[in-house]
Protein backbone atom coordinates (compact mmCIF):
# COMPACT_ATOMS: atom_id res chain seq x y z
CA UNK A 1 0.00 0.00 0.00
CA UNK A 2 1.88 3.51 -0.79
CA UNK A 3 1.28 6.45 1.61
CA UNK A 4 -1.48 8.45 -0.14
CA UNK A 5 -3.83 5.21 -0.05
CA UNK A 6 -2.39 4.20 3.97
CA UNK A 7 -3.42 7.80 4.70
CA UNK A 8 -6.85 7.61 2.74
CA UNK A 9 -7.48 4.08 4.74
CA UNK A 10 -6.47 5.38 8.25
CA UNK A 11 -8.51 8.22 8.17
CA UNK A 12 -11.88 5.85 6.87
CA UNK A 13 -11.17 3.62 9.98
CA UNK A 14 -11.15 6.73 12.17
CA UNK A 15 -14.26 7.34 10.77
CA UNK A 16 -15.99 4.25 11.20
CA UNK A 17 -14.56 3.96 14.76
CA UNK A 18 -16.11 7.22 15.46
CA UNK A 19 -19.44 7.07 14.04
CA UNK A 20 -19.58 3.43 15.15
CA UNK A 21 -19.12 4.48 19.06
CA UNK A 22 -21.22 7.30 18.67
CA UNK A 23 -24.32 5.06 17.53
CA UNK A 24 -23.00 2.43 20.20
CA UNK A 25 -23.37 5.11 23.09
CA UNK A 26 -20.20 5.61 24.44
CA UNK A 27 -20.43 8.94 25.62
CA UNK A 28 -16.50 9.54 25.30
CA UNK A 29 -14.02 8.13 23.03
CA UNK A 30 -10.85 8.37 21.05
CA UNK A 31 -8.13 6.60 19.40
CA UNK A 32 -4.04 7.05 19.19
CA UNK A 33 -1.35 5.66 17.10
CA UNK A 34 1.07 4.09 18.92
CA UNK A 35 3.90 4.80 16.85
CA UNK A 36 3.11 8.38 16.76
CA UNK A 37 2.16 8.52 20.39
CA UNK A 38 5.41 7.01 21.08
CA UNK A 39 7.71 9.96 22.46
CA UNK A 40 4.45 10.92 24.93
CA UNK A 41 3.72 7.51 26.01
CA UNK A 42 7.52 7.20 27.16
CA UNK A 43 6.97 9.66 29.63
CA UNK A 44 4.06 7.18 31.23
CA UNK A 45 6.15 4.34 31.27
CA UNK A 46 9.12 6.45 32.90
CA UNK A 47 6.54 7.68 35.54
CA UNK A 48 5.31 4.23 36.02
CA UNK A 49 8.68 2.81 36.85
CA UNK A 50 9.82 5.74 39.45
CA UNK A 51 6.54 4.66 40.71
CA UNK A 52 7.25 0.92 41.02
CA UNK A 53 10.80 1.03 42.16
CA UNK A 54 9.40 3.49 45.07
CA UNK A 55 7.25 0.84 46.30
CA UNK A 56 4.45 2.91 45.82
CA UNK A 57 2.37 -0.59 44.03
CA UNK A 58 2.66 -2.55 48.09
CA UNK A 59 1.69 -5.98 47.69
CA UNK A 60 0.33 -6.00 43.62
CA UNK A 61 3.49 -7.31 42.63
CA UNK A 62 1.57 -8.39 39.09
CA UNK A 63 2.06 -4.72 38.60
CA UNK A 64 6.12 -5.11 38.07
CA UNK A 65 5.47 -8.11 36.64
CA UNK A 66 3.81 -7.19 33.72
CA UNK A 67 5.66 -4.14 33.62
CA UNK A 68 7.53 -4.81 30.22
CA UNK A 69 4.06 -5.68 28.89
CA UNK A 70 2.50 -2.19 30.18
CA UNK A 71 5.79 -0.48 28.36
CA UNK A 72 4.76 -2.12 25.33
CA UNK A 73 1.08 -2.95 24.44
CA UNK A 74 2.78 -4.96 21.50
CA UNK A 75 3.87 -7.63 24.12
CA UNK A 76 0.20 -7.49 24.66
CA UNK A 77 -1.17 -8.01 21.39
CA UNK A 78 1.41 -8.80 18.93
CA UNK A 79 0.97 -6.47 15.52
CA UNK A 80 -0.73 -3.56 17.92
CA UNK A 81 -0.46 -0.09 15.71
CA UNK A 82 -3.26 2.05 17.39
CA UNK A 83 -5.52 2.19 20.47
CA UNK A 84 -9.06 3.25 21.13
CA UNK A 85 -9.90 4.23 24.11
CA UNK A 86 -13.95 4.60 25.82
CA UNK A 87 -14.52 6.18 28.88
CA UNK A 88 -18.07 4.59 30.48
CA UNK A 89 -19.62 7.45 33.07
CA UNK A 90 -21.12 5.11 36.17
CA UNK A 91 -23.67 6.46 38.08
CA UNK A 92 -22.45 9.40 40.60
CA UNK A 93 -25.01 9.08 43.68
CA UNK A 94 -23.13 7.92 46.76
CA UNK A 95 -23.18 3.93 47.30
CA UNK A 96 -24.16 3.44 50.86
CA UNK A 97 -24.80 5.35 54.24
CA UNK A 98 -26.29 8.82 53.80
CA UNK A 99 -24.05 9.92 57.01
CA UNK A 100 -20.73 9.03 56.15
CA UNK A 101 -19.73 9.04 59.71
CA UNK A 102 -22.17 6.36 60.95
CA UNK A 103 -23.23 3.78 57.88
CA UNK A 104 -21.47 1.26 55.77
CA UNK A 105 -20.09 2.81 52.39
CA UNK A 106 -18.68 1.37 49.11
CA UNK A 107 -17.28 3.06 46.34
CA UNK A 108 -19.44 3.82 43.22
CA UNK A 109 -18.28 1.96 40.98
CA UNK A 110 -19.42 -1.21 42.60
CA UNK A 111 -23.19 -0.66 42.11
CA UNK A 112 -24.66 -2.69 39.48
CA UNK A 113 -23.18 -5.76 37.13
CA UNK A 114 -19.43 -6.09 37.30
CA UNK A 115 -18.10 -3.00 35.04
CA UNK A 116 -15.32 -5.53 33.67
CA UNK A 117 -17.71 -7.86 31.82
CA UNK A 118 -20.13 -4.84 30.82
CA UNK A 119 -17.68 -2.43 29.31
CA UNK A 120 -16.04 -5.19 27.91
CA UNK A 121 -18.90 -6.94 25.76
CA UNK A 122 -19.89 -3.69 24.59
CA UNK A 123 -15.99 -2.87 22.98
CA UNK A 124 -16.81 -6.56 21.82
CA UNK A 125 -19.87 -5.67 19.65
CA UNK A 126 -18.77 -2.40 18.80
CA UNK A 127 -15.87 -4.17 17.12
CA UNK A 128 -17.46 -6.57 15.21
CA UNK A 129 -20.01 -3.82 14.02
CA UNK A 130 -16.57 -2.00 12.78
CA UNK A 131 -15.46 -5.03 11.17
CA UNK A 132 -18.13 -5.37 9.03
CA UNK A 133 -18.44 -2.23 7.98
CA UNK A 134 -14.09 -2.18 7.46
CA UNK A 135 -14.08 -5.16 5.22
CA UNK A 136 -17.65 -4.11 3.16
CA UNK A 137 -16.31 -0.71 2.85
CA UNK A 138 -13.06 -1.92 1.07
CA UNK A 139 -12.53 -0.23 -2.72
CA UNK A 140 -10.71 -3.45 -3.71
CA UNK A 141 -11.82 -6.82 -3.91
CA UNK A 142 -10.59 -8.20 -0.52
CA UNK A 143 -9.43 -6.22 2.68
CA UNK A 144 -8.22 -8.29 5.55
CA UNK A 145 -10.26 -8.30 8.47
CA UNK A 146 -8.95 -6.32 11.42
CA UNK A 147 -7.55 -7.77 14.70
CA UNK A 148 -7.82 -6.32 17.64
CA UNK A 149 -7.60 -7.35 21.47
CA UNK A 150 -10.11 -5.61 24.11
CA UNK A 151 -8.53 -4.96 27.82
CA UNK A 152 -10.96 -3.34 30.78
CA UNK A 153 -8.48 -3.32 33.73
CA UNK A 154 -7.31 -7.09 33.70
CA UNK A 155 -4.54 -6.61 31.05
CA UNK A 156 -1.01 -5.31 31.35
CA UNK A 157 -1.95 -2.06 29.96
CA UNK A 158 -1.25 1.53 30.87
CA UNK A 159 -5.28 2.24 30.46
CA UNK A 160 -5.43 5.96 32.45
CA UNK A 161 -1.91 6.93 29.92
CA UNK A 162 -3.49 5.90 26.57
CA UNK A 163 -6.81 7.03 27.49
CA UNK A 164 -4.85 10.30 28.36
CA UNK A 165 -3.25 10.25 24.87
CA UNK A 166 -6.15 9.19 23.09
CA UNK A 167 -7.52 12.92 24.45
CA UNK A 168 -10.35 11.40 26.88
CA UNK A 169 -9.08 13.74 29.65
CA UNK A 170 -5.67 14.84 31.75
CA UNK A 171 -4.86 13.01 34.87
CA UNK A 172 -6.04 14.80 37.50
CA UNK A 173 -3.88 15.01 41.35
CA UNK A 174 -5.65 12.46 42.14
CA UNK A 175 -4.08 10.22 39.19
CA UNK A 176 -7.80 9.83 37.93
CA UNK A 177 -8.47 10.53 34.31
CA UNK A 178 -10.74 13.37 34.16
CA UNK A 179 -12.44 14.24 31.69
CA UNK A 180 -13.34 18.04 31.11
CA UNK A 181 -17.28 17.73 31.46
CA UNK A 182 -18.31 14.01 32.56
CA UNK A 183 -15.55 14.17 35.65
CA UNK A 184 -13.62 10.93 36.78
CA UNK A 185 -16.60 8.95 38.07
CA UNK A 186 -15.69 6.91 34.53
CA UNK A 187 -14.71 3.39 33.84
CA UNK A 188 -11.87 2.93 31.26
CA UNK A 189 -11.60 0.12 28.51
CA UNK A 190 -9.28 -0.14 25.06
CA UNK A 191 -9.04 -1.80 22.26
CA UNK A 192 -5.86 -2.36 20.86
CA UNK A 193 -5.63 -2.58 17.02
CA UNK A 194 -3.71 -4.26 14.11
CA UNK A 195 -4.45 -0.75 12.33
CA UNK A 196 -3.62 2.59 12.09
CA UNK A 197 -6.04 4.87 12.55
CA UNK A 198 -3.64 8.49 11.07
CA UNK A 199 -4.11 9.95 15.04
CA UNK A 200 -1.50 11.39 16.78
CA UNK A 201 -1.39 11.83 20.75
CA UNK A 202 -4.12 15.10 21.54
CA UNK A 203 -3.61 16.23 24.73
CA UNK A 204 -6.15 17.86 26.87
CA UNK A 205 -4.61 20.37 29.13
CA UNK A 206 -4.40 20.17 32.50
CA UNK A 207 -7.54 22.03 34.65
CA UNK A 208 -6.70 21.23 37.99
CA UNK A 209 -4.55 24.74 38.39
CA UNK A 210 -4.33 25.61 41.90
CA UNK A 211 -7.04 23.17 43.28
CA UNK A 212 -5.81 20.67 45.96
CA UNK A 213 -8.79 19.25 47.38
CA UNK A 214 -8.25 15.80 46.63
CA UNK A 215 -4.54 15.88 48.05
CA UNK A 216 -6.49 17.50 51.73
CA UNK A 217 -9.25 15.10 51.45
CA UNK A 218 -7.52 11.96 51.01
CA UNK A 219 -8.46 10.00 54.46
CA UNK A 220 -4.95 8.31 54.60
CA UNK A 221 -3.12 10.88 53.13
CA UNK A 222 -1.98 9.10 50.06
CA UNK A 223 -1.74 11.45 47.44
CA UNK A 224 1.79 13.04 46.44
CA UNK A 225 2.45 16.17 45.03
CA UNK A 226 3.77 15.21 40.82
CA UNK A 227 0.42 13.45 40.63
CA UNK A 228 1.29 10.34 42.46
CA UNK A 229 -0.55 8.06 45.15
CA UNK A 230 1.04 5.80 47.16
CA UNK A 231 -0.75 2.52 47.63
CA UNK A 232 0.30 1.60 51.04
CA UNK A 233 -1.67 4.45 51.98
CA UNK A 234 -4.86 4.10 50.05
CA UNK A 235 -8.08 2.81 51.63
CA UNK A 236 -8.97 1.31 48.03
CA UNK A 237 -5.75 -0.63 47.95
CA UNK A 238 -6.34 -1.66 51.34
CA UNK A 239 -9.67 -3.05 50.86
CA UNK A 240 -10.15 -3.77 47.79
CA UNK A 241 -6.43 -5.63 47.17
CA UNK A 242 -4.86 -6.24 50.42
CA UNK A 243 -5.66 -9.88 51.55
CA UNK A 244 -3.91 -10.75 54.72
CA UNK A 245 -4.53 -9.31 58.30
CA UNK A 246 -4.78 -5.02 58.97
CA UNK A 247 -2.72 -4.30 61.57
CA UNK A 248 -1.75 -0.68 61.63
CA UNK A 249 -3.06 2.17 63.43
CA UNK A 250 -3.62 3.64 59.96
CA UNK A 251 -6.95 1.37 59.75
CA UNK A 252 -8.44 4.69 61.57
CA UNK A 253 -8.35 6.68 58.22
CA UNK A 254 -10.90 4.03 56.52
CA UNK A 255 -13.85 5.33 58.16
CA UNK A 256 -16.84 3.56 57.26
CA UNK A 257 -15.72 2.95 53.91
CA UNK A 258 -16.03 -1.10 53.19
CA UNK A 259 -14.60 -1.60 49.88
CA UNK A 260 -13.31 1.23 48.11
CA UNK A 261 -13.01 4.99 48.52
CA UNK A 262 -14.23 8.08 46.95
CA UNK A 263 -13.26 10.18 48.80
CA UNK A 264 -10.64 11.90 45.98
CA UNK A 265 -13.50 12.12 43.59
CA UNK A 266 -16.06 13.51 45.88
CA UNK A 267 -13.83 16.11 46.64
CA UNK A 268 -12.92 16.97 43.04
CA UNK A 269 -14.69 20.49 41.71
CA UNK A 270 -15.47 17.96 38.02
CA UNK A 271 -17.41 15.77 39.74
CA UNK A 272 -19.62 18.22 41.50
CA UNK A 273 -21.01 19.72 38.18
CA UNK A 274 -21.82 15.83 36.55
CA UNK A 275 -25.56 15.58 36.29
CA UNK A 276 -27.69 12.04 36.62
CA UNK A 277 -27.89 12.79 32.95
CA UNK A 278 -24.72 11.37 32.34
CA UNK A 279 -25.35 8.35 33.30
CA UNK A 280 -25.69 5.75 30.16
CA UNK A 281 -25.55 2.18 31.74
CA UNK A 282 -27.72 0.46 33.38
CA UNK A 283 -27.47 1.04 37.11
CA UNK A 284 -30.00 -1.65 39.18
CA UNK A 285 -28.20 -2.52 42.25
CA UNK A 286 -27.44 -6.04 42.27
CA UNK A 287 -24.98 -4.74 44.99
CA UNK A 288 -27.61 -3.21 47.29
CA UNK A 289 -26.66 -1.02 50.11
CA UNK A 290 -26.94 -2.82 53.31
CA UNK A 291 -27.37 -1.60 57.01
CA UNK A 292 -24.71 -2.44 59.42
CA UNK A 293 -27.86 -4.98 61.22
CA UNK A 294 -27.99 -6.99 57.74
CA UNK A 295 -24.25 -6.61 57.36
CA UNK A 296 -23.84 -8.86 61.01
CA UNK A 297 -26.45 -10.97 59.92
CA UNK A 298 -25.17 -12.24 56.87
CA UNK A 299 -23.40 -15.35 56.22
CA UNK A 300 -20.39 -15.80 53.61
CA UNK A 301 -22.96 -17.63 51.40
CA UNK A 302 -24.92 -14.91 51.44
CA UNK A 303 -22.70 -12.70 50.91
CA UNK A 304 -21.29 -14.65 47.91
CA UNK A 305 -24.65 -15.00 46.35
CA UNK A 306 -25.12 -11.26 46.51
CA UNK A 307 -21.68 -10.01 44.49
CA UNK A 308 -22.48 -12.83 42.10
CA UNK A 309 -21.88 -10.90 38.64
CA UNK A 310 -20.60 -7.69 40.64
CA UNK A 311 -16.86 -6.15 40.42
CA UNK A 312 -17.40 -6.78 44.66
CA UNK A 313 -16.97 -10.25 43.84
CA UNK A 314 -13.07 -9.71 43.84
CA UNK A 315 -13.19 -8.86 47.42
CA UNK A 316 -13.55 -12.76 49.47
CA UNK A 317 -15.97 -12.72 52.36
CA UNK A 318 -12.86 -13.04 55.01
CA UNK A 319 -11.56 -10.50 53.43
CA UNK A 320 -14.96 -8.93 53.61
CA UNK A 321 -15.36 -9.68 56.82
CA UNK A 322 -12.09 -7.78 57.97
CA UNK A 323 -13.29 -4.45 56.31
CA UNK A 324 -16.47 -5.05 57.84
CA UNK A 325 -14.89 -4.66 61.11
CA UNK A 326 -12.73 -2.48 60.70
CA UNK A 327 -15.43 0.23 59.36
CA UNK A 328 -18.07 -0.69 62.15
CA UNK A 329 -14.72 -0.12 64.70
CA UNK A 330 -14.49 2.83 63.25
CA UNK A 331 -18.42 3.83 63.30
CA UNK A 332 -18.39 2.31 66.75
CA UNK A 333 -15.36 4.69 68.05
CA UNK A 334 -17.11 7.63 67.07
CA UNK A 335 -20.84 7.14 67.56
CA UNK A 336 -23.08 8.82 70.76
CA UNK A 337 -26.21 7.29 69.56
CA UNK A 338 -26.00 4.35 71.04
CA UNK A 339 -24.83 1.95 67.82
CA UNK A 340 -22.76 -0.49 69.93
CA UNK A 341 -25.60 -0.78 72.48
CA UNK A 342 -28.38 -1.85 69.32
CA UNK A 343 -25.69 -4.14 67.54
CA UNK A 344 -23.92 -5.76 70.75
CA UNK A 345 -25.45 -8.76 70.39
CA UNK A 346 -25.18 -9.35 66.57
CA UNK A 347 -21.50 -8.54 67.15
CA UNK A 348 -21.12 -10.96 69.89
CA UNK A 349 -22.55 -13.48 68.05
CA UNK A 350 -20.70 -12.70 64.66
CA UNK A 351 -17.48 -13.12 66.69
CA UNK A 352 -18.71 -16.26 68.37
CA UNK A 353 -18.93 -17.92 64.44
CA UNK A 354 -15.77 -16.20 63.44
CA UNK A 355 -12.36 -18.64 63.01
CA UNK A 356 -9.25 -17.26 63.61
CA UNK A 357 -8.55 -15.01 60.35
CA UNK A 358 -7.80 -11.87 59.71
CA UNK A 359 -10.90 -10.45 60.85
CA UNK A 360 -11.03 -11.90 64.40
CA UNK A 361 -8.84 -9.00 65.88
CA UNK A 362 -11.11 -6.49 64.96
CA UNK A 363 -14.50 -8.32 65.71
CA UNK A 364 -13.07 -8.34 69.16
CA UNK A 365 -12.04 -4.52 69.30
CA UNK A 366 -16.11 -4.20 68.00
CA UNK A 367 -17.61 -5.95 70.80
CA UNK A 368 -15.16 -3.76 73.42
CA UNK A 369 -16.60 -0.42 71.50
CA UNK A 370 -20.04 -1.63 71.71
CA UNK A 371 -20.00 -3.00 75.49
CA UNK A 372 -19.62 0.37 76.98
CA UNK A 373 -22.88 1.42 75.13
CA UNK A 374 -24.66 -1.78 76.07
CA UNK A 375 -27.30 -2.41 78.60
CA UNK A 376 -28.62 -6.16 78.99
CA UNK A 377 -31.99 -4.58 79.13
CA UNK A 378 -32.30 -2.73 76.47
CA UNK A 379 -34.68 -3.63 73.43
CA UNK A 380 -33.75 -4.07 70.39
C1 LIG B 1 -3.56 -0.80 40.29
C2 LIG B 1 -4.83 0.00 40.17
C3 LIG B 1 -5.29 0.63 41.32
C4 LIG B 1 -4.46 0.75 42.59
C5 LIG B 1 -3.39 1.86 42.38
C6 LIG B 1 -4.01 3.18 41.86
C7 LIG B 1 -3.05 4.10 41.14
N1 LIG B 1 -3.32 5.38 41.20
O1 LIG B 1 -2.12 3.65 40.50
C8 LIG B 1 -5.54 1.06 43.66
C9 LIG B 1 -6.02 -0.23 44.27
C10 LIG B 1 -5.14 2.01 44.77
C11 LIG B 1 -6.65 1.62 42.77
C12 LIG B 1 -7.65 2.42 43.25
C13 LIG B 1 -8.66 2.94 42.46
N2 LIG B 1 -8.93 2.62 41.18
CO1 LIG B 1 -7.76 1.53 40.08
N3 LIG B 1 -6.67 0.63 38.83
C14 LIG B 1 -5.52 0.09 38.95
C15 LIG B 1 -5.07 -0.47 37.59
C16 LIG B 1 -5.35 -1.97 37.54
C17 LIG B 1 -3.60 -0.18 37.24
C18 LIG B 1 -3.17 1.27 37.49
C19 LIG B 1 -1.71 1.45 37.40
O2 LIG B 1 -1.04 0.94 36.51
N4 LIG B 1 -1.16 2.18 38.38
C20 LIG B 1 0.21 2.53 38.41
C21 LIG B 1 0.28 4.04 38.14
C22 LIG B 1 1.65 4.65 38.31
O3 LIG B 1 -0.07 4.14 36.81
P1 LIG B 1 -1.31 5.05 36.36
O4 LIG B 1 -2.14 5.39 37.52
O5 LIG B 1 -1.98 4.42 35.19
O6 LIG B 1 -0.55 6.36 35.93
C23 LIG B 1 0.05 6.47 34.67
C24 LIG B 1 -0.16 7.81 34.06
O7 LIG B 1 -1.16 8.48 34.73
C25 LIG B 1 1.18 8.48 34.20
N5 LIG B 1 1.16 9.74 34.87
C26 LIG B 1 0.65 10.11 36.01
N6 LIG B 1 0.87 11.39 36.17
C27 LIG B 1 1.54 11.85 35.10
C28 LIG B 1 1.98 13.09 34.77
C29 LIG B 1 2.67 13.27 33.56
C30 LIG B 1 3.15 14.61 33.21
C31 LIG B 1 2.89 12.17 32.70
C32 LIG B 1 3.58 12.34 31.42
C33 LIG B 1 2.41 10.91 33.08
C34 LIG B 1 1.74 10.80 34.27
O8 LIG B 1 2.06 7.62 34.82
C35 LIG B 1 1.52 6.35 34.90
C36 LIG B 1 2.13 5.46 33.91
O9 LIG B 1 1.54 5.66 32.67
C37 LIG B 1 -6.01 0.33 36.60
C38 LIG B 1 -6.38 -0.41 35.31
C39 LIG B 1 -5.22 -0.42 34.33
N7 LIG B 1 -4.90 -1.58 33.81
O10 LIG B 1 -4.61 0.60 34.06
C40 LIG B 1 -7.24 0.64 37.49
C41 LIG B 1 -7.92 1.98 37.30
C42 LIG B 1 -6.83 3.02 37.23
N8 LIG B 1 -8.66 2.14 38.54
C43 LIG B 1 -9.79 2.75 38.42
C44 LIG B 1 -10.64 3.09 39.50
C45 LIG B 1 -12.08 3.44 39.16
C46 LIG B 1 -10.16 3.12 40.82
C47 LIG B 1 -10.85 3.72 42.06
C48 LIG B 1 -11.63 4.99 41.77
C49 LIG B 1 -11.76 2.64 42.72
C50 LIG B 1 -12.37 3.09 44.04
N9 LIG B 1 -13.39 3.91 44.02
O11 LIG B 1 -11.94 2.66 45.08
C51 LIG B 1 -9.62 3.96 42.99
C52 LIG B 1 -9.05 5.36 42.78
C53 LIG B 1 -7.80 5.63 43.53
C54 LIG B 1 -6.99 6.71 42.82
N10 LIG B 1 -7.05 7.94 43.29
O12 LIG B 1 -6.30 6.38 41.84
C55 LIG B 1 -10.05 3.13 36.98
C56 LIG B 1 -9.79 4.64 36.82
C57 LIG B 1 -10.70 5.37 35.87
C58 LIG B 1 -10.29 6.82 35.75
N11 LIG B 1 -11.25 7.69 35.55
O13 LIG B 1 -9.15 7.16 35.81
C59 LIG B 1 -9.03 2.19 36.20
C60 LIG B 1 -8.44 2.80 34.93
C61 LIG B 1 -9.79 0.89 35.87
C62 LIG B 1 -10.74 1.07 34.69
N12 LIG B 1 -10.53 0.32 33.63
O14 LIG B 1 -11.66 1.84 34.69
N13 LIG B 1 -6.50 1.23 41.48
S1 LIG C 1 -9.12 6.39 47.07
FE1 LIG C 1 -9.35 7.34 49.12
S2 LIG C 1 -7.49 6.85 50.23
FE2 LIG C 1 -7.09 6.39 48.04
S3 LIG C 1 -6.19 8.27 47.23
FE3 LIG C 1 -8.39 8.50 46.92
S4 LIG C 1 -9.12 9.53 48.79
FE4 LIG C 1 -7.08 8.78 49.22
S1 LIG D 1 -9.74 17.81 43.32
FE1 LIG D 1 -8.71 19.53 42.32
S2 LIG D 1 -6.58 18.92 42.22
FE2 LIG D 1 -7.73 17.08 42.66
S3 LIG D 1 -8.09 16.16 40.68
FE3 LIG D 1 -9.88 17.44 41.10
S4 LIG D 1 -9.40 19.44 40.18
FE4 LIG D 1 -7.49 18.28 40.29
Amino acid sequence: MNESSCATSCRELNQILNEEARSADFATFGAVDIRLANEEFQKHVDSFSRWLEAGMAGSMSYLARGKERRADPRRVFSGAKSVFCVGVPYDPRPLGAEDPARGPRFARYLRGRDYHSEVADRLERLMTAVNMRWVESAQSPVRAPLGWKVCVDTSAVLERAWACLAGLGWIGKNTLLIHPKLGSYLFLGLVLLDHETGQAPQIVPDSCGHCQCCLQACPGKALKRGTTLDSRLCVSYWTLEYRGELVTEQMHSFGTWIAGCDVCQEACPFNIRISRAAVARDSRDLCPTLTWEALLEESPDEYRERVRDCALDRVKPEQFSRNLAIALGNALALDSSGLGGRLFEKIRTRLAGESAGPARAWWEKCLKLAHSDYSPNRKP
